[in-house]
């Protein structure tokens, strides 16, 4: 007679600090290009999320209109999302997030929704510093619209029908940096390490964090002649620092040197470690970084990491003296002038 045997029990799912599980962050199946660059910066998101223990309630996800800014469908559902008009998400996001500063933005776009249609929007915003996270999914083409050049492609790359673009490209981190972001790295879709650790240290920041990620369009521009390509990134992609990323609410001492590595303290309370990959990188000085920048992009190198960072500036909700309450669940004698206010203005018109 066979011996009984006792079921083994479920392995108890591993948890956050939330005591949330990462299934808590995902979202809808994806219906982009499988192998598509967007869905892998979707995972990093839910990771990032997840080990930062972000309430996904306490997330408005904000985008405009392109196969990246549908990305948002496919992580955090428990979230709040709002999918704008094409290069319109700045505008959004600002009200938003002055209408109610609890809430933590993610704002997803493309390289057309930013560079492109989006450029005005996407320059007042640099110069306020809103608190919000602004990822530029780019591919250097409209990909929803199958797959002409954007405002990021590269001068001589060329489009899967030989066609050459022939002017230049705009660098969207340069721009943030002159503008007035306090938070600019650029990462790869392919580096999964890195882009997890700009993740988490955007969202220990509190202000306007743009990160620029090289996202390949495996449909309509990862050929031969395309500098947004995996190939291509493969071989022209340059670091300028490699981050390591310490919470708030980990006990962790890390040994690092100081001649040779960054120690930023983020504003929650976080600790950003940069170790230098180029001699003259210094992430607090603007204008090493767009000199870093400028060079790179003369020889052809994608240069990735993070070339900027003000923890300390005043973001605009802190600048505007905001209330801490959402404005929608303030009382209306909060809101509203009292009658005898009223009843006072009219009297000193008369
Ligand atoms: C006002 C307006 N103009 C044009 C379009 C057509 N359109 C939709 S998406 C898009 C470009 C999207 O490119 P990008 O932001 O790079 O996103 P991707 O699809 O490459 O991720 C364009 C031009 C539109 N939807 N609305
Ligand atoms: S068309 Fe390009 S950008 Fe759009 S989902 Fe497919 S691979 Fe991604
Ligand atoms: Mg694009």
């Amino acid at each position: 007679m066979a011996t009984p045997t006792t079921p083994t029990p479920a392995p108890t799912p591993k948890t956050n600090r939330l005591g949330l599980q990462v299934l808590d962050y995902r979202g809808g199946k994806t219906t982009l290009c499988a192998g598509c660059g967007h869905n892998a910066i979707s995972e990093r998101i839910i990771d990032a999320m997840y080990e930062m223990g972000i309430q996904p309630e306490r997330v408005m996800k904000l985008s405009g209109i392109g196969c990246s800014s549908k990305s948002p469908a496919y992580f955090m559902n428990r979230s709040h999302s709002f999918n704008s008009v094409h290069g319109r998400m700045p505008s959004v996001a600002t009200g938003a997030l002055l209408a109610n500063r609890t809430m933590r933005g993610l704002g997803v776009s493309g390289d057309g929704d930013t560079a492109s249609i989006g450029f005005g929007q996407f320059a007042h915003l640099m110069r306020r510093n809103l608190p919000l996270i602004y990822i530029i999914e780019n591919n250097g083409v409209y990909g929803l619209t199958k797959g002409q050049f954007s405002a990021t492609a590269d001068i001589g790359s060329s489009l899967k029908t030989g066609v050459l673009n022939d002017l230049p490209p705009i660098d969207t981190c340069l721009m943030a940096i002159e503008l007035g972001a306090t938070f600019v790295a650029r990462s790869f879709s392919g580096d999964k390490k890195q882009l997890l650790a700009m993740l988490k240290a955007a969202l220990a920041h509190n202000g306007t964090v743009v990160l620029d990620v090289i996202s390949p369009c495996v449909t309509f521009n990862d050929h031969e002649g395309s500098t947004k390509s995996y190939k291509y990134m493969q071989a022209h992609e340059e670091a300028i620092s490699e981050a390591g990323f310490v919470p708030h609410f980990e006990d962790i001492s890390v040994e690092y040197d100081a001649g040779t590595t960054y120690d930023v303290e983020m504003h929650d309370g976080s600790h950003l470690h940069l170790r230098k990959m180029h001699e003259d990188y210094n992430p607090t000085d603007r204008i090493v970084a767009v000199k870093a920048l400028m060079e790179a992009n003369a020889r052809g190198e994608v240069l990735t990491g993070v070339f900027y960072l003000e923890p300390k500036k005043p973001s605009f909700t802190d600048l505007l003296n905001m209330v801490p309450e959402p404005l929608a669940t303030l009382p209306q004698s909060v809101t509203r002038p009292s009658q005898q206010v009223l009843e006072e203005v009219m009297e000193s018109l008369r």
